[in-house]
C-alpha cells in the first residue's frame, strides 16, 4: 500500500539521489575541464581589450587616497592611506584592520604616507619600509625613507634610514615610490618641490631626483655622486621633476621611471646611473597657464623620455606585467593615469616605444597599477576609492 510515508521516504531518497548525482557531476566538470586551480570566471560584464578578454573584479570599496601596495609572501596585501595609514587585506578582502604605530605624516595636498615596499628577504628579516612626508615643526616636510618590522599589525624596530631634504613648505611634488633591484639596493624617488623646478638640476638637494641607498639607509660605494664637493650622496638620477612612479623590471634589470609635467609633458624614463633627465631645462610640457617653460625640448648631456605624453595624462604608478596570466600582455609596462582616469598598455620594443592601449577607461584617478606574486595585476583608484583587480579570461 502507497502510504504518506513511502512517499516521504522516496521523496528523501530522490533528492539524495540527485544531491548526489549533482556533487558527481560537479566533480566531474571540475576534474576533467579545469584542473584543482582554474577558477571559473563568470563572464557576465567582462570587457573586450584588444589582446584579452578580462574582468574586472572590484575588490574594495571606500578608499580615500589610496597611494602605494604591497604583498607579504603569505599573500596578506597592504594598502597605503595618504593620510597616515597602511590598510591589511587578506585573500583579497579588507580585514578591517590596520597597521597601528606607524610615524605621522604631513598630509598636505600629494604628501602624505606614499609608498610601501617589502624587502627582497623579508621572509628572513621582516622588513617593511615606507615613503612618507615627514612633519617638521616649522610645517615644513620632507620625503623620508622609514623602515620596520610587524608584530601582529604593530610596526615595531622603527628605523628613520633617510631624509630627503631640505625640508619645504606646502604639499607639492613629493614622488614618491620605492623599489629594490635584484641586488637588493633601494631606490626611492622626490619630486622637485614646485615653486623652484630648477631644485631639480642642483645636486646640493634632494629634490627632484632618483636616490639609491643601501637597505639600511647607507650609501652605496659606487653612487655616481658620492664624493663629489657638497653633492647629495643618494642622488642616483637628477633633473625628474615629479617621478610618482618607478618599476624594477626584473628581467632586463632595467628601471623605469614616470614622472608628471606641467602642462603636457609627462614622461616615461628609462632610469640609467648619473643621467640627468632634463627637467625643468628640457620639457614637452609647457606651463598651466600656457606660458613657455622653456624654448627647447633636447639638448646635449640630457635624457629623451622614450614616452612623453601631450596632453598629460598624469602619470602616477607603474608596473611591468611578467605573468603568464596575461599572455599577450606580457613584457609591457602599464601606467596609471590620474586625470584621465584609465591604465595606460604601452607595448615596447627592447627600450622603445611602440603603441599603448587604455584600459579601464573612466574608472577614476588611477594611483597605482601594481602585479602580485600570484601574477595577477591589481589597481587602486582615487575619486571612486576602488582596489579592483584584473581576472584575464582568455
Ligand atoms: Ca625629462
Amino acid at each position: 500500500m502507497f502510504t504518506f510515508a513511502t512517499l516521504t521516504v522516496t521523496t528523501m531518497a530522490l533528492r539524495s539521489l540527485y544531491r548526489s548525482l549533482a556533487i558527481l557531476t560537479m566533480a566531474i566538470i571540475t576534474w576533467t575541464s579545469c584542473g584543482p586551480k582554474a577558477p571559473v570566471i563568470d563572464e557576465t560584464f567582462a570587457t573586450q581589450t584588444e589582446k584579452l578578454l578580462i574582468k574586472v573584479d572590484t575588490l574594495h570599496t571606500g578608499l580615500e587616497n589610496p597611494w602605494g601596495m604591497t604583498w607579504l609572501p603569505d599573500g596578506t596585501l597592504l594598502v597605503t592611506e595618504r593620510k597616515g595609514e597602511i590598510l591589511v587585506f587578506k585573500e583579497d578582502k579588507f580585514t578591517g584592520e590596520k597597521i597601528q604605530g606607524l610615524p605621522a605624516v604631513h598630509n598636505v595636498n600629494q604628501a602624505g604616507l606614499l609608498d610601501v615596499a617589502v624587502h627582497p628577504n623579508y621572509a628572513e628579516n621582516g622588513w617593511i619600509y615606507i615613503s612618507y612626508a615627514k612633519h617638521f615643526e616649522d610645517s615644513t616636510a620632507a620625503t623620508t625613507i622609514l623602515r620596520f618590522k610587524l608584530e601582529g599589525n604593530q610596526a615595531v624596530n622603527q628605523e628613520e634610514l633617510i631624509v630627503a631634504g631640505p625640508s619645504w613648505k606646502g604639499g607639492r611634488h613629493f614622488g614618491s615610490r620605492i623599489v629594490f633591484d635584484k641586488a637588493g639596493f633601494l631606490y626611492f624617488s622626490n619630486g622637485d618641490k614646485g615653486n623652484i623646478p630648477m631644485n631639480a638640476q642642483n645636486l646640493n638637494n634632494a629634490h627632484g631626483k632618483i636616490h639609491r641607498i643601501k637597505d639600511d639607509g647607507s650609501i652605496p660605494a659606487d653612487n655616481p655622486f658620492k664624493d663629489s664637493l657638497g653633492t647629495t650622496s643618494s642622488i642616483w638620477t637628477y633633473g625628474n621633476r615629479n617621478p610618482q612612479g618607478l618599476i624594477y623590471d626584473k628581467a632586463n634589470d632595467r628601471i623605469w621611471e614616470v614622472e608628471h609635467g606641467p602642462m603636457g609633458g609627462d614622461e616615461l624614463n628609462l632610469i640609467e646611473k648619473g643621467k640627468n633627465y632634463g627637467w625643468p631645462v628640457i620639457t614637452y610640457g609647457i606651463n598651466y597657464d600656457g606660458t613657455p617653460i622653456t624654448d627647447i625640448q633636447e639638448k646635449e648631456g640630457m635624457e629623451q623620455p622614450k614616452h612623453y605624453w601631450v596632453p598629460s595624462i598624469a602619470t602616477c604608478g607603474v608596473a611591468v606585467v611578467t605573468s603568464d596570466k596575461y599572455p599577450a600582455w606580457k613584457g609591457n609596462i602599464l601606467v596609471a593615469a590620474l586625470a584621465k582616469q584609465h591604465i595606460a598598455r604601452v607595448e615596447m620594443n627592447g627600450t622603445t616605444y611602440v603603441k599603448e592601449e587604455k584600459l579601464l577607461q573612466d574608472i577614476g584617478r588611477v594611483r597605482q597599477v601594481a602585479e602580485s606574486p600570484k601574477g595577477y595585476i591589481y589597481a587602486i583608484t582615487e575619486a571612486t576609492g576602488l582596489l579592483v583587480k584584473l581576472l584575464p579570461i582568455r
